[in-house]
């Protein structure tokens, strides 16, 4: 059987802003040294899928390089991983407008694969899956289109695609994003003991034949607002329900979150599971000096080089610095894409990485940032949602841009 993984790239990435300022959503690091669109490619390629297509708004620089030197199959095995980015065509507007818009104007590269079955996935989750499950039960339901659910609590409900079953899985109703209404009341699932909503993770196992004439029957933009709910009422539609970690990383908060839960002793994603692996590229660093620095909770990438006083329940990128006696809490460190060069002093005078006696707390700060000497980084009593030249905060989490010059002394 044949099948292909398209995985959503994301739309205009608004929310992610501003780490998607200068990159496409699918390059966003993630967890020191992987990208983001290493999640559903690993889940793809550990799923067996290996004709993988990666739609995307932009084509990024980083994500051509990234893909290029990470995913490249053997000619035996077989597989690839193309990115199709929005397209300027004589009958197409510039960008994708949606999840299915996408999907529908990137049909005519994917369906030279001959696919049986399309499997689309989201790009901004984390979570393990082996997704020839979903397509076993699929096939099993004799279904025409299945989609993964997870059942969550109640304050989770509202922002996703709710469904109602029947007692063979069959989906009879289904509201997307129904908000914290009397509608989602009536939602509720019946078999949980706890209160419990059948909640879309927005990953569907289509039969090919099925997604194109939902495509193409009308110019609808979304697969959760239009396509889903129409299809149930005309086709098989399955539910396959995943009861494990599964975590949604599409806003500041949710990415801030999932990344230092990473470094809990026993974290509920692991990276360490060699029997699925999450993959990305390699590369030539060398390993992470310490010269002293109290660490606790701390994922700590290649390449680094930390002097500090304390880094606590923190993600360190590569090639990260911390000059003596800064202290860094609750916070991702991107780290930087390059070292400087012995003698180069870049125009600023300040170095990259995070100077002397600085405090950085509750926030991301991207790659190649310089911060001087003795400044502090913290969201603290500030309002919740502010942008200046020099940061950004998003939902409580101060965000320093990529390439950001901070002077000695600021306080930020
Ligand atoms: P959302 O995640 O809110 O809900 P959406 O914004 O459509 O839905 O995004 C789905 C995925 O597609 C994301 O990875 C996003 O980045 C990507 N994407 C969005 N617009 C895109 C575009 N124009 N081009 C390429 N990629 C794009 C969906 C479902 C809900 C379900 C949740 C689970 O609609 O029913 O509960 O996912 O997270
Ligand atoms: P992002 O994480 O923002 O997507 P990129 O992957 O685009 O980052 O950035 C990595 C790039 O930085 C690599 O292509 C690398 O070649 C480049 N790079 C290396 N040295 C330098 C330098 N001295 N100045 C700027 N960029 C550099």
């Amino acid at each position: 059987m044949n099948i292909v993984g398209l995985i959503l790239g994301g739309g205009a990435g608004s929310r992610l802003q501003p780490l998607t300022q200068e990159r496409s959503k699918p390059a966003v690091p993630i967890a020191g040294k992987y990208r983001l669109v290493d999640i559903p490619i690993s889940n793809c390629i550990n799923s067996d899928i290996r004709q993988i297509f990666l739609l995307t708004q932009f084509n990024s620089v980083s994500l051509h390089q990234h893909i290029g030197a990470t995913y490249r199959f053997d000619q035996f095995s077989g597989g690839h991983v193309r990115i199709l980015a929005a397209e300027q065509t004589p009958d197409s507007k510039g960008w994708f407008q949606g999840t299915a818009d996408a999907v529908r104007r990137s049909m005519r590269y994917f369906m030279g694969d001959c696919p049986d079955l399309v499997v689309i996935l989201s790009g901004d989750q984390l979570y393990r899956m082996d997704l020839s499950d979903v397509i076993k039960s699929h096939i099993d339901n004799q279904a025409d289109l299945t989609i993964s659910t997870k059942p969550v609590p109640r304050d989770e409900a509202g922002s996703l695609g709710i469904m109602q079953v029947d007692n063979k899985g069959r989906i009879i109703h289904f509201a997307e994003k129904p908000g914290d209404t009397p509608e989602l009341d009536k939602l509720k699932a019946p078999l949980y003991e706890e209160e419990r909503y059948l909640a879309s993770m927005g990953i569907y196992v289509f039969n090919t034949d099925v997604l194109k004439k939902l495509l193409s029957e009308n110019e609808d933009s979304d697969f959760g607002k239009h396509i889903i709910p129409g299809a149930i009422e005309s086709h098989k539609v399955y539910s396959y329900i995943f009861d494990d970690y599964w975590e949604d990383i599409g806003t500041i908060r949710s990415f801030w979150a999932a990344n230092l839960a990473l470094t809990e002793p026993l974290p509920q994603f692991s990276f360490y599971e060699m029997s699925s692996t999450i993959y990305t590229r390699m590369r030539y660093l060398p390993p992470s000096k310490i010269n002293h620095c109290d660490l606790s909770r701390c994922l700590l990438s290649d390449g680094c080089i930390i002097s500090g006083e304390r880094i606590d329940h923190a993600v360190v990128g590569l090639r990260a610095l911390v000059g003596e006696g800064s202290v860094v809490e609750e916070s991702i460190l991107m780290g930087a894409d390059y070292y400087e060069h012995a003698g180069v002093e870049h125009p600023s005078g300040i170095p990259m990485g995070i100077g002397k006696n600085c405090v950085v707390k509750n926030a991301i700060i991207d790659k190649n940032v310089r911060v001087g000497d003795n400044v502090v980084i913290s969201p603290e009593g500030k309002p919740a949602d502010e942008q200046t030249d020099l940061y950004w905060i998003r939902d409580g989490i101060m965000v320093i841009p990529k390439n950001t010059v901070i002077p000695s002394g600021t306080v930020l």
